[in-house]
């Protein structure tokens, strides 16, 4: 199916590069999943784009989880990653100040060499964004910052009157992909979308098939309905990760979000 077609108002809205990447690899996989690949061995990680690599559109990683991690093996895992069509986001939450963000793109993880999306928190201001950006093109790449406006984890700080300060100073910016909101209150991520209205992504953490309450304070909410308030990509790490048959559980979920996608447009 067409990008177009698929994504509606979002795909005329969204023309920040990479949002556009995303959409169309999320039609070819037919899949609004990234994978949290909290896994914390380079094995773990190969074995799951193995497993599920061809029902999920973007990779989320936390590089720095890793036990065994070296920059060969990791070069290995991203090319493996991109033959399987998978966009890669560290999800690094980065907060500092815009130099600092964007020295901190390099070091000993290089995750501007390497990274299509990273996650940021705009407590130090809106510089930050500009700082990233400047990172991946102090490599002559190109990608896109999603800016936490909610978060999914019980007691969080990021109150109504900052989200929508988030929403206000990041819709502006044409570095920023979209924003992280909160996919286990689906009422909450429709006010969000009213908000950041149809020009930047919302990717939502916290979406389970199974809803409820989960570990350390995590919540969930179902994939389907988030899709529905407004969410382009579901979030989903030990839903997929630790279920017995990951490949099963994929697919389900891949198909469960391109459905929501086609009866929300
Ligand atoms: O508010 C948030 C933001 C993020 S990026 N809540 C989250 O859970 N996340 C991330 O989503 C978190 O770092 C983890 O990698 C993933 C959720 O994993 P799950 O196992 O709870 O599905």
């Amino acid at each position: 199916m067409q990008a177009e077609a698929a994504w509606g108002v979002r795909w005329h809205q969204c023309t920040l590069p990479m949002a556009r990447t995303y959409m169309e690899v999320a039609c070819r996989k037919q899949s609004l999943v990234c994978l949290a690949a909290d896994r914390s061995t380079m094995a773990g990680l190969n074995q799951l784009i193995d497993e599920v690599g061809q029902y999920v559109a973007a990779l989320k990683t936390h590089v720095d989880l890793i036990d065994d991690w070296s920059p060969e093996a990791w070069a290995e895992f991203c090319s493996k990653a991109q033959e399987a069509d998978l966009l890669i986001f560290e999800d690094r939450k980065f907060a500092d100040i815009g130099g600092i963000s964007r020295k901190q793109m390099a070091g000993v993880y290089d995750i501007r060499s390497w990274s299509d999306l990273v996650t940021a928190h705009l407590i130090s201001g809106p510089d930050i964004v500009d700082g990233l950006q400047a990172g991946w093109g102090d490599v002559h790449r190109n990608g896109g910052v999603l800016l936490l406006a909610q978060m999914s984890s019980r007691g969080n700080l990021l109150h109504p009157d900052y989200t929508d300060k988030v929403v206000a100073s990041g819709s502006a910016h044409p570095g920023v992909f979209g924003f992280i909101g909160n996919g286990s209150r689906p009422e909450e991520l429709t006010s969000l979308r009213e908000k950041v209205g149809d020009s930047k992504m919302i990717w939502t953490p916290g979406v389970n098939l199974a809803v409820g309450d989960g570990e350390m304070g995590q919540r969930y909410g179902d994939p389907r309905l988030a899709v529905l308030a407004g969410s382009d990509c579901i979030i989903v790490g030990s839903g997929i990760h630790k279920a017995e048959r990951p490949a099963g559980q994929a697919k389900a979920y891949a198909a469960a979000s391109w459905n929501a996608l086609l009866e929300r447009t």
